[in-house]
């Protein structure tokens, strides 16, 4: 809500002192982005507007599947959006992305080339999309909570944490918060059971949600985007989420001096990796805007501000020394190599695969 007004703000601002550049005369041009929510610094789409001229409706989400929901649904009057690349994957497989004329993307070889070459496993020779900002979904946690319910040697880098009867019975009286995200928190648990997180066999997620089952009395709440508040509040103690925003919230903390502490961790037993890719879905209307903003965010200055912001990694090689050290260097966010070793990717699965852990889920969500 802060940074919603600062953003309007900022804009309004850019708007007065400007009022008489080429750029905001002509105002006709307009982009819609659809974006993941808390996934961008607060000035990038005042200053792309105010460089621009292109008038920037910015709407948000929170979940893989309501982005997929909206693309598959016919027109979702996006002419950006940024869907996890396994899921994007299935979605270029129902044609639901333009071709990217790369002519038009002269800054694409600041990408990092390794990644995009594990990329072409979603998107053979890079077709569709290019990465905007990846992380891992591991545990945020409040060290003060945490310790006085469990003691000093809560087993805090590992999905003990909260896979673990024992313990998530205990902190459940400081708040446990889940994604509501099926495809990330099932192969979680898959993982901690020393199965493959990206099984294909049916049994497995009948393991998987036996044991959601079992720590599910226990979770405070199913929600991918309330827990950065509640951490950096100190009304959750414990979330399993999205690397950046548990840093976000630690920096809201932080900077409210509210005496909370918050610390991700990538947990020992490993966690997932993903990669945010973006993409012109084929109806789009604006695909000058939608190019003149993908350009934009190739700048390496400007998706280094961004990553400095969201603190997620940033998939552009020039734009890493811009990045502050502290981002850099902090390990939850670029993870060192040993505990990249840790980390999996997610698989494209069969269909099949994909309504059994949708229904695995949606039974452990409402608890039936
Ligand atoms: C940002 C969420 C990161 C995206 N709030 C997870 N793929």
């Amino acid at each position: 809500m802060i940074r919603h007004l600062g953003k309007s703000l900022i804009a309004a601002s850019i708007g007065c002192t400007m009022a008489l550049s080429p750029a905001t005369m002509a105002s006709e041009k307009t982009l819609n982005i659809y974006n993941w929510s808390d996934y961008i610094a607060e000035d990038t789409i005042a200053n792309f507007e105010a460089e621009t001229g292109i008038d920037v409706r910015y709407d948000v989400f929170d979940s893989n599947e309501v982005l997929e929901a909206k693309l598959l649904s016919g027109k979702s009057g996006y002419d950006i959006v940024v869907p996890s690349s396994d899921f994007m994957a299935k979605q270029i497989k129902a044609g639901v992305f333009k071709e990217l004329d790369k002519s038009k993307l002269p800054q694409w070889s600041n990408l990092d080339t390794e990644l995009m070459a594990l990329l072409e496993t979603y998107d053979e020779g890079n077709k569709h999309a290019f990465p905007y900002l990846w992380g891992t979904t591991g545990i945020g946690y409040n060290p003060d909570l945490v310790n006085k319910y469990l003691g000093e040697d809560a087993p805090t880098s590992s999905w003990d944490l909260v896979f673990d009867v024992n313990n998530i019975s205990k902190l459940s009286q400081c708040g446990v918060a889940f994604l509501n995200a099926p495809s990330e928190i099932m192969p979680a648990a898959l993982r901690y059971m020393g199965l493959d997180p990206n099984s294909v066999n049916k049994a497995d997620y009948k393991k998987a949600e036996e044991l959601l089952m079992k720590v599910r009395p226990h979770i405070t709440y199913f929600h991918s985007s309330r827990y950065i508040s509640d951490l950096a509040n100190g009304d959750i103690c414990v979330a399993v989420g999205w690397s950046g925003d548990v840093l976000q919230a630690s920096d809201r903390a932080y900077e409210a001096e509210n005496g909370v502490t918050v610390e991700y961790t990538i947990p020992d037993e490993g966690a997932g990796m993903w990669f945010d890719m973006l993409a012109i879905p084929k109806d789009a209307d604006n695909v000058d805007e939608a190019y003149a903003f993908l350009n934009y965010l190739l700048q390496p200055e400007v998706i280094a501000d961004i990553s400095n912001y969201v603190a997620y990694a940033s998939p552009n090689k020039e734009s890493v020394p811009l990045v502050d050290e502290e981002i850099r260097e902090n390990p939850g966010i670029y993870p060192t190599e040993a505990a990249k070793k840790n980390l999996y990717v997610f698989s494209v699965l069969p269909p099949k695969i994909d309504r059994v852990i949708n229904r695995s889920f949606t039974k452990v969500t409402t608890g039936q």
